[in-house]
């Protein structure tokens, strides 16, 4: 009897026992069912709103000590994107390019309504794949830059690019400067955006075809080579004028341009120079795709042909590495933030 009722005691405790570790258990699923059923409910909030989202992230951030990485001002959707294709979807390839009919600031500005202050434009559906900044050297051209900025603007967005337009203007009545405005504008461009890739366009020059990508490549580009002007075609082989692009990189192992080219002609070749003499070559479309027309204009005042430049070119070798970005001086007069370009007027001297 004694050893039955032993037995039966042992065996209470055992059932006793494996009831409390089922109830323990049931009881630790119940309260991890519970806490992930909270977050799974948290994620779908966030998914169909990504402002409750960041609020309720903040207010987490502000009340938990945690040790959570700070919350990036990346938003959800951009999270999202895919980088741009090499093949932008919306290109339409040969364009007509014609100067006759008038062309207003206004009428520019209303067909491109999603630019930003300073001619700012990125994709929206898309991560672009360089950040362009287009560098125009100026002086009284009003008339052409209209144009410029008619043709290019819509250009420049079907081709997909984080791009910014900056028109150099020289001060003054002194001789023009082109490549000093240039490495100008390289300058005040990388101040406020962290540009990659460099385009330098004179402002009369305006593409036939957008395949013609005003973005970088792996070697220094040249971009205008089939000129109206030229019978369509490139005036001789080490031609480097009207439209180029250099990476950043690029640009900073040839030392920027050549500051000291005062007047017409002569800063291209010193540039192709600079460009062969660090072991680079130049990129470039072929013949159809480099169409491009010039605004037909007559020469300058203060832009006669520099009658120095046979002899500087001569020796780019030798002055290239004290005379470039590393050696620019200017004094900036204004800046003008319009919603198609970003206006910066300077005084780079004189000869
Ligand atoms: N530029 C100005 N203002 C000037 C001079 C030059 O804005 O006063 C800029 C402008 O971007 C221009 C570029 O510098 O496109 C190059 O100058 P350019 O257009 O005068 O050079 P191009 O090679 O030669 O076109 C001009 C020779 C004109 C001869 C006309 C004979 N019919
Ligand atoms: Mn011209």
């Amino acid at each position: 009897m004694r050893d039955a009722s032993g037995n039966f005691n042992l065996l209470h405790r055992t059932c006793s026992l494996v009831v409390f570790l089922c109830f323990l258990h049931i009881s630790v699923t119940v309260i991890y069912y519970m806490r992930n059923s909270d977050s799974r409910q948290t994620f779908v909030q966030n998914q169909q709103n990504p402002q409750i989202h960041r609020k309720l992230t903040e207010q987490r951030v502000a009340t938990e000590e945690s040790s959570l990485p700070p919350v990036s001002n990346v938003t959800e959707t951009e999270r999202k994107l895919e980088t741009c294709p090499d093949n932008p979807p919306r290109l339409v390839g040969p364009m007509r390019v014609e100067f006759s009919g008038p062309v207003s600031l206004d009428l520019v500005r209303s067909e491109n309504p999603t630019l930003q202050p300073g001619g700012r434009f990125k994709p929206t559906d898309c991560i672009a794949q360089q950040k362009v900044a287009i560098i125009i050297p100026f002086r009284n051209r009003d008339e052409h830059l209209k144009y410029w900025l008619y043709y290019l603007h819509p250009i420049l967005q079907r081709q997909q690019l984080d791009y910014g337009v900056y028109v150099i203007g020289q001060d003054g009545e002194e001789t023009f400067n082109r490549a000093k405005l240039l490495n100008v504008g390289y300058a005040e461009a990388v101040k406020e955006y962290d540009y990659d890739c460099f385009v330098f366009s004179d402002v009369d020059l305006i593409p036939m075809d957008d395949r013609n990508f005003y973005k970088c490549f792996n070697q220094p580009r040249h971009l205008s080579v089939s000129m109206d002007k030229f019978g369509f075609r490139l005036p001789y082989v080490q031609y480097f004028g009207g439209v180029s692009s250099l990476s950043k990189e690029q640009y900073l192992k040839i030392n920027g341009f050549p500051n000291n080219y005062w007047g017409w002609g002569g800063e291209d070749d010193d540039i192709f120079n600079r460009v062969t003499s660090k072991g680079m070559s130049i990129s470039r479309p072929d013949g159809i795709i480099g169409k491009c027309r010039m605004i037909r204009h007559d020469r300058d005042k203060q832009n006669d042909p520099n009658p120095q430049r046979f002899d500087r070119i001569a020796h780019t070798r030798q002055t290239m590495a004290r005379d470039g970005i590393n050696s620019l001086t200017y004094k900036v007069v204004t800046i003008e933030k319009d919603q198609l370009f970003t206006k910066i007027t300077v005084d780079v001297g004189k000869p």
